[in-house]
């Protein structure tokens, strides 16, 4: 059995580096990737949807629960749908906040100053819904078993999200849960639940962002020599 897998397998390398270019490369990259930080103002300009579409392939490249690559990701810059993505969003974001949400969520969401209120989700010029795929469904018809969904699809969002801002975009993880509406809006199939309406585009001009700090490294990594 297992001799019969390698007997599909292909060589694979990457590229050595010297420790030190090791060590210089991830320090760029970590500088790189700390100016990351989610946007809820959008510039309206157009953006080069091709490099979008390299961002979505470069998610794709994620690890899935046995290869089952269980995603969808939709490219809505349709401005009826979202319009309508934003109506049915805002009608469940009011029941969240009032009433839906406890009052220690609602607390804890002080600091951001967000609402009910969605006009990203119109004024962006493009949303990434991205949607999970609960089973597989083969090409002959019938069920097959996804496996680890969650991590599968929550690894290509992080992809996505980094291949994003590397090329001077700005997204918003947002989850207007329930998010049955967008499976609805977007017609997608029986197999397919929203996981993520992530809004991008180009930061609004004048854009500020709270002013967070990261967990340092000592609270986050526990080594075992
Ligand atoms: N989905 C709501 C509420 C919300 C929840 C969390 I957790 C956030 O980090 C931010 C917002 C909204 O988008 O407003």
């Amino acid at each position: 059995m297992s001799h019969d897998a390698k007997e599909n397998f292909i060589p694979y390398a990457l590229p050595r580096l010297t420790p030190e270019e090791m060590v210089a490369q991830s320090l760029a990259f970590y500088r790189e990737m700390d100016t990351r930080r989610s946007a809820r103002i959008f510039s309206p300009e157009p953006i080069p949807l091709e490099a979008v579409r390299h961002c979505i392939d470069t998610a794709c490249t994620a690890p899935s629960g046995a290869h089952k690559q269980p995603w969808t990701f939709c490219l809505v810059t349709n401005p009826e749908l979202r319009k309508e993505i934003r109506r049915a969003a805002e009608e469940e974001e009011f029941r969240n906040y009032h009433g839906r949400m406890s009052q220690e969520w609602l607390e804890d969401l002080e600091q951001f100053g967000t609402d009910h209120i969605k006009p990203f989700i119109e004024d962006a010029p493009a949303l990434i819904v991205v949607f999970k795929q609960v089973h597989d469904t083969p090409e002959g018809g019938g069920k097959r078993a996804n496996y680890y969904v969650n991590e599968s699809v929550g690894i290509a969002v992080g992809i996505l999200l980094t291949a994003l801002h590397r090329i001077g975009l700005v997204a918003l993880t947002h989850t207007p849960s329930p998010m049955g509406f967008l499976a609805e809006a977007l017609k997608r199939p029986a197999n397919e639940r929203a996981f993520l309406n992530i809004p991008i585009g180009y930061p609004a001009e004048g854009l500020a962002v709270p002013d967070l700090t990261r967990k340092s490294r000592a609270e986050v990594l526990v080594e075992y020599p």
